[in-house]
């Protein structure tokens, strides 16, 4: 570990020792993947970020940053809340209000809300500073079973992103005991269809339009190259 990612780690212990102290009730912090929300009730917390705004530099600006947590992740936190007060949905857990509102058209601003809260905290997690590189030997090895090779991964991961049409997400999921891509529109997830996640890349303009405008690919495979967290995906096999 380098000092840098020993610095980072301090500050993210740190931050969530004041986070737990602070709301205990949120149990997000622990890291894994998808328990991380599990135990989130309402009124829903904006998760702190991994790492400081300025990590991801120069992939994704802190000005990016800014924005996409501070104001989008921020008020899917601040709509969800709003349109559950009162509701049959108020006290229960985002992975829940998910499964509960999916495909419902009378409760698509609920879902939506909800969804974008998981999808934004499941992308910060899987992002890091001085990411990329060698995925760990278990997971390199689930990634050749499943592509030939990381390379092969990358590329069908990076096609799912960059053919994605208008807004939305591209995924590594597991189904069975392979690594697949997915692609998603909006607000939708793999959840909604019983497939687990692994890793997820934003695809809507908001996420890179500051830093690369209309050069998505370009956001994609930087992304891909200098900050996928492979021990995130790791974990999140289980
Ligand atoms: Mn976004």
């Amino acid at each position: 570990m380098n000092k840098k990612e020993t610095n980072n780690s301090s500050v993210e212990l740190s931050r969530r020792s004041f986070l737990i102290g602070s709301a205990g009730s949120v149990a997000w912090l622990a890291v894994g993947g998808l328990s991380m929300a599990s135990e989130m009730q309402a009124p829903h917390v904006l998760p702190a970020l991994p790492y400081a705004e300025l990590d991801l530099e120069p992939v994704i600006s802190t000005y990016t940053i800014g924005f996409h947590y501070g104001k989008h992740h921020k008020g899917y936190v601040d709509n969800l809340n709003k349109l559950v007060t009162g509701t049959e949905y108020a006290g229960i857990s985002l992975e829940k209000i998910i499964a509960e509102t999916a495909g419902k058209a009378d409760k698509a601003a609920i879902f939506n809300n909800a969804a974008q809260v998981w999808n934004h905290t499941f992308y910060w997690q899987g992002l890091k500073a001085n990411g990329g590189g060698e995925p760990p030997a278990a997971l390199r090895q689930k990634i050749e079973e499943s592509f030939g090779s990381v390379d092969a991964c990358k590329k069908e991961l990076a096609a799912a992103a960059v053919s994605q049409f208008g807004s939305g997400w591209a995924w590594l999921i597991l189904e069975g005991d392979k690594i697949k891509t997915a692609k998603t529109s909006n607000a939708d997830s793999p959840l909604t269809t019983g497939r687990k996640p692994l890793f997820t890349i934003d695809v809507w303009e908001h996420a890179y339009y500051l830093d690369y405008q209309n050069r998505r690919s370009d956001y994609v495979n930087a992304l891909l190259d200098k900050l996928i967290n492979w021990e995130f995906v790791l974990r999140n096999i289980g």
